[in-house]
């Protein structure tokens, strides 16, 4: 396990020396203790990041250069996934399986950006057809320079993948910030591209807290972009920050996702996608889907397999066998969660199932997966984002009050509905407002298709050509052709 800071591609201690503990969630024991950067260390991984963008040429290789070192990001990640998906299970707390899958698709995301990095070089700019012909002009696209980046620890290495990786491939530098809960597989990311060559400077990891290292990067004047998941509180800082220095900005916040099922869905198959929807990463999943609203013909047909089912969920380490809920990620999410669910009960929802730590464990922040009903629209629980296995679910009469529902909320990240009628599903997913929409699932996410958010669920998007348009800025070139004088 890695502990240190990886600056200008050398491993350093902080400058002052602290650190910031590492704490299993299944067990609360104190697994490592990690670096904690200060100003002091954030300038001297921005200055490192400038120099190798403006001296020492990373932008200028060509996106087949850059790809090679992803390709071998990529592969350094698969050579390692069994040992790194244990070490975000221990850090993180989710079942195996999901880090598994995590750490596969992180290393799947370098690949996909080595394949787009190809591609710069082979449409590398676009010419501009003008009414004045006396001119030609051309686009083209041009890293936006040192990048700065801040990720959360519900999905460590992959948020970490997710900006690295289209950051590399537009040319650009970057200083990543890891959340302080979950450190240690970006570190590990840190490791493999030092060891596939990554030249010094390209990519600096920094560890520790948000309010003094994630502070000293989003005020970094040579920091030029902000890219961000995690609060929304944290994203408006951030925002403000990039405002201050027009930096550019890109924010994934979270979100209150609704999932519309109507009454001509299989019941068995809604219950499994509303499941995956909210129980998967102990609901910790800014597009989780919170807020199920169902066809009244079949309300209580669902609710009643669904509490049913919630209830054979297996609770517990995630290093253990048949494991599909872990503990929360720290002591804080747990009592913010446990808090919400209280809020609700006195608003005056019902607890279906769930609610209360599970029997038998007496470490670890472990938690009954939670089905509400009940919950008063105006209420926190129905309105504001859990961050936990917490769903509610509300029956609903028709087509346009289930899209109202759906809509009425501040967030706009994602959306479900699940009916055999396509035209229907089409209708409602075109009326949602939201970044994200899933039609007859929940939940799945590719990395060649956009992700983001409406309304207050963030600014841009990442994946796909997206995500690396987040990184690139758009230059013009016009030239004077005419042999007339001007
Ligand atoms: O997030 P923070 P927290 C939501 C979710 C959760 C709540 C709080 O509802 O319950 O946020 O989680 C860094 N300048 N999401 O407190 O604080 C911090 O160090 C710069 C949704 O953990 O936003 C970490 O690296 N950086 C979300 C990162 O911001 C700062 C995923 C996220 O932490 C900073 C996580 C500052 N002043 C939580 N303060 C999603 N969209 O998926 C903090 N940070």
């Amino acid at each position: 396990m890695r502990s240190e800071l990886y600056i200008d591609g050398k491993w350093v201690k902080s400058l002052k020396g602290g650190v910031c503990e590492v704490i299993n969630p299944a067990t609360e024991e104190v697994i490592q203790t990690i670096a904690a950067a200060t100003a002091e260390d954030v300038d001297i991984a921005v200055r490192a990041a400038r120099r190798a963008f403006d001296q020492d040429g990373w932008p200028k290789l060509s996106g087949g250069q850059r790809a090679k070192y992803l390709r071998a990001i990529a592969d350094g990640i698969r050579a390692r996934q069994a040992e790194i998906a244990r070490l975000e299970v221990i850090d993180n707390g989710k079942p195996l399986p999901e880090a598994d899958w995590d750490i596969a698709d992180a290393a799947g995301c370098f690949d996909f950006y080595a394949g787009l990095a190809e591609q710069l070089d082979n449409n590398p700019e676009e010419v501009i057809s003008l009414a004045d012909d006396r001119f030609v002009s051309k686009a083209v696209k041009e890293p936006i320079g040192v990048a700065g980046a801040i990720i959360p620890w519900n999905y460590p290495l992959l948020m970490a993948a997710w900006k690295v990786a289209p950051a590399l491939a537009a040319g650009c530098t970057i200083v990543l910030k890891p959340a302080e809960l979950t450190s240690l597989t970006a570190l590990e990311l840190a490791a493999i591209a030092d060891e596939a060559g990554l030249p010094p400077g390209v990519l600096n990891i920094l560890t520790g807290s948000g309010s003094i290292a994630g502070q000293a990067i989003i005020d970094h004047k040579g920091v030029d972009k902000l890219a961000f998941t995690g609060s929304g509180p944290v994203g408006s800082k951030i925002m403000a920050a990039a405002a201050r220095d027009i930096k550019r900005v890109s924010l994934e916040l979270g979100g209150k996702s609704p999932f519309v099922v109507f009454e001509d869905a299989d019941i068995d198959a809604a219950v499994e996608w509303i499941m995956f929807g909210i129980f998967w990463n102990q609901g910790q999943v800014c597009s989780a889907t919170s807020r199920v609203l169902v066809h009244q013909d079949i309300y209580e047909r669902l609710l009643a397999r669904l509490v049913e089912e919630t209830g054979k969920i297996r609770i517990g380490n995630g290093l253990d066998d048949g494991v599909l809920l872990g503990p929360l990620v720290s002591k804080r999410q747990y009592e913010q969660v446990v808090a919400a669910i209280e809020g609700a009960r006195k608003a005056g929802a019902t607890i279906a199932c769930g609610g209360t730590r599970p029997e038998g464990f007496d470490k670890g922040y472990y938690l009954r997966p939670t089905v509400l009903t009940d919950v008063p629209l105006d209420s926190e629980a129905w309105v504001e984002e859990i961050f936990g296995p917490v769903v509610c679910i509300r029956p609903f009469e028709s087509e346009a009050e289930a899209i109202e529902l759906a809509n009425d909320s501040r967030f706009g990240l994602a959306a479900a509905v699940m009916s055999k009628d396509d035209s229907r599903a089409e209708r409602v997913a075109a009326a949602f407002r939201a970044g994200i929409v899933w039609i007859n699932c929940s939940q799945p996410t590719f990395t060649e298709a956009p992700w983001g958010g409406y309304k207050e669920s963030g600014i841009g998007r990442e994946l796909g050509r997206w995500g690396l348009e987040n990184y690139l800025e758009t230059k013009q070139i016009t030239k004077y052709v005419s042999d007339k004088p001007w």
